[in-house]
C-alpha cells in the first residue's frame, strides 16, 4: 500500500544537507511542522512551516527538554489510518495527521568524545527526538521516518520519483535503519554510564553465556558460542573465562595426538607444563605430572584417550580444575566425582573452528589457524649428524608442543616426555634458559635431549646454550641470515639439526 506524504514533522540537530529536502516537500506542497531551531532555519529559506506550539497550544518547555513530547505530535504519528476509533479520535481531538518524520538527533557520542562536563552531556541525551523516531517506525504502514542524515540522498530520490509516493516496503525499509539508529545511540549512552566496560558487542542481542566474571573478579566476562556443541558436562562447577581459555588450549595442543598413543597432559595459563606420551593413560599421566608437579596445582588435564580407574585414583590426589577426555570408564568417573566443584567434561567429535579472532585497537584481528603439523617428510637435514629414530620421534613431539605454547617458546623434550619449556619470553635465550632452569630444578637429566624451537635462532648463542646443558638435536623453522653459524656449531659439536621451514609463532 503505497501513501503519500501530505505533512511531515522536521526536527534536527544539525541543519546541514535539509535544504534540498524541505525545497522539495515545499514543493510537493507538503505541510511542514517544526521545532525551534528547524522552525527557524526553514523560514529563512523563505518556506512556510509550522511551528510545532501551535500544534501542541504548549511553549517548549524546561530549556527545550519538552518540546514534542506531547498527544498532539504523537497522536499525529501513531494513529492508524486504517483503524475507525483511531480516525474517530484524531478527529475528537483534533489532532493533525503526520506523514513523515526528520530528525537528527542530539550529538551524545560527539560531546562525550569532546570531553564535555556531566551536565553538557546529560543535556545531549535526546529524548522527544529518540521518541519520535521509535513512534514513526513503530506505525511505519502509515508514516515515514528519516532518522539520519545518512539517509537525506537517498530518501530525496525516493520524494522524487513519485511526488511524495511511498511504498510499505520502502517505509519498512527505513523503520529498520531507524532502530540501528537507536540502538546505536542508546548503546552509546549505555556505555558512558557504565563507563565503557560493558563489551563492544551486544550482549543482549546474541547467545552469550555470562560468565562468573572475566580475567579478573572486577572485570566482566562473556562467552559467545555453544559449548554444549563440544563437550558434555559431566559434573562441576561453571567454567570460567581462565578454564574456558585454558581448555581451549588444552583441546588445541590435543589436537596433535588425536590418535596416537596415550597421551596426557597438564596446562597452566595455557601453556603445557606436564605432557608425556607412554603405553597407558596412567604412565602417560604421572610422567606429564613430573614434568612440573608444582605448576600442575589447579592445572586443566586433558587425555587423549579414555581415563580409567587407576588413572582418576592418581588425578584425585591432585588439586585440578579441569579434566577433559574422549571417555571416563564408569569407575573412574565415580573417583573423579569424588570432588564437587572438579569440572569433568567429555569431549566431542566436533571440528574446531579454522579461523581465529581478537580485538585488536578499534578494530579486530582475523587469521587462519596455525594448521601446519610438522611431519617427517617436511624435515631438512642441515648437519652432518642425522637424529636418530627416536630423537626424530622426540623432536616432531616437541614440535607439536612448541606450536601450541606462548612465544618465544623453547622445549626440551626426552623419551616422549615434556621435560620443560620457556614460554612467553621476550627473547629466545630468555626461553632456554627458563626451560633448563627448570627442568633441572625438577631433576631431569638434559643429557640426550632434543630442543624445539618456534622462530629461527638469530645467533649461534641458543645451540651453544642447549649443547652445554646436554641437548643432542633440535628442530627449528630456519630462515635466519645467520643460519650457518647455528649449523656449524652443531657440526663442530656433534649435535643434529633439522629445519621445518614453518613458523610457528603464537601469541
Ligand atoms: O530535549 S528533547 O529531548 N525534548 C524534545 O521534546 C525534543 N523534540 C525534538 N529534544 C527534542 N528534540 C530534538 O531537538 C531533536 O532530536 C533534534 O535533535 C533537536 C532539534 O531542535 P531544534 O529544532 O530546536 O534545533
Amino acid at each position: 500500500t503505497s501513501k503519500t506524504i501530505k505533512s511531515a514533522l522536521i526536527s534536527v540537530f544539525h541543519k546541514d544537507g535539509l535544504e534540498p529536502i524541505v525545497r522539495k516537500l515545499d514543493e510537493l506542497n507538503v505541510t511542514i511542522y517544526s521545532t525551534g531551531g528547524t522552525e527557524k532555519f526553514i523560514k529563512d529559506l523563505g518556506i512556510d512551516v509550522v511551528p510545532v506550539e501551535d500544534v501542541t497550544s504548549y511553549p517548549s518547555i524546561l530549556g527545550g527538554r519538552v518540546k514534542t513530547l506531547h498527544p498532539k505530535v504523537f497522536g499525529g504519528i501513531l494513529n492508524r489510518q486504517d483503524h475507525e476509533g483511531d480516525v474517530a479520535e484524531l478527529k475528537e481531538y483534533n489532532i493533525p495527521q503526520i506523514d513523515l518524520i526528520i530528525v537528527d538527533l542530539y550529538p551524545f557520542e560527539k560531546t562525550v568524545a569532546s570531553g564535555a562536563s556531566e551536565q553538557d552531556i546529560v543535556e545531549k541525551i535526546d529524548i522527544g527526538g529518540i521518541s519520535l523516531i521509535r513512534a514513526a517506525a513503530k506505525n511505519f504502514k502509515d508514516t515515514f521516518i528519516v532518522s539520519s542524515m545518512d539517509q537525506y540522498e537517498d530518501f530525496l530520490s525516493i520524494l522524487s520519483e513519485n511526488k511524495g509516493e511511498t511504498s510499505i516496503e520502502q517505509r519498512k525499509k527505513y523503520a529498520g535503519k531507524s532502530f540501528n539508529v537507536s540502538s546505536h545511540y542508546d548503546t552509546a549512552i549505555f556505555n558512558y554510564f557504565n563507563n565503557n566496560e560493558e563489551p563492544a558487542l551486544k550482549v543482549s542481542e546474541t547467545n552469550a553465556q555470562v560468565l562468573r566474571y572475566g580475567e579478573n573478579p572486577h572485570q566482566k566476562g562473556y562467552f559467545f558460542g555453544d559449548l554444549e556443541e563440544i563437550f558434555d558436562k559431566l559434573h562441576g562447577k561453571e567454567l570460567s573465562y581462565n578454564n574456558l581459555l585454558d581448555v581451549d588450549a588444552a583441546v588445541n595442543l590435543m589436537e596433535e595426538f588425536k590418535g596416537e598413543a596415550p597421551t596426557f597432559a597438564i596446562l597452566k595459563h595455557n601453556n603445557a607444563c606436564g605432557f608425556a606420551q607412554r603405553e597407558t593413560i596412567s604412565e602417560a599421566y604421572s610422567d606429564a605430572l613430573a614434568g612440573d608437579p608444582v605448576s600442575a596445582f589447579g592445572g586443566i588435564l586433558i587425555a587423549n584417550t579414555q581415563i580409567d580407574a587407576a588413572t582418576a585414583e592418581k588425578i584425585h590426589t591432585l588439586f585440578c580444575e579441569v579434566v577433559i577426555a574422549p571417555s571416563y570408564s564408569n569407575e573412574a568417573l565415580e573417583i573423579l566425582k569424588g570432588k564437587k566443584n572438579r569440572i569433568i567434561l567429555i569431549q566431542k567429535e566436533v571440528a574446531l573452528p579454522k579461523t581465529t579472532i581478537r580485538t585488536c585497537l578499534n578494530g579486530n584481528l582475523v587469521q587462519d589457524k596455525d594448521n601446519i603439523t610438522d611431519k617427517l617428510e617436511d624435515l631438512k637435514y642441515v648437519t652432518n649428524n642425522k637424529p636418530t629414530e627416536s630423537e626424530l620421534e622426540d623432536l616432531l613431539f616437541a614440535s607439536k608442543l612448541c606450536k601450541n605454547t606462548k612465544s618465544n617458546t623453547i622445549i626440551l623434550v626426552k623419551n616422549k616426555q615434556l621435560l620443560a619449556g620457556g614460554t612467553g619470553q621476550t627473547s629466545r635465550v630468555d626461553a632456554l634458559n627458563q626451560a633448563i632452569e627448570k627442568a633441572t630444578s625438577f631433576k631431569f637429566d638434559l643429557e640426550g635431549c632434543v630442543m624445539a624451537s618456534d622462530a629461527f635462532f638469530p645467533f649461534p648463542d641458543c645451540v651453544e646454550i642447549a649443547d652445554k646443558a646436554g641437548v643432542k638435536s633440535v628442530i627449528q623453522p630456519g630462515g635466519s641470515i645467520k643460519d650457518q653459524l647455528s649449523i656449524d656449531y652443531c657440526n663442530k659439536n656433534g649435535l643434529s639439526m633439522v629445519m621445518t621451514g614453518t613458523r610457528h609463532f603464537k601469541h
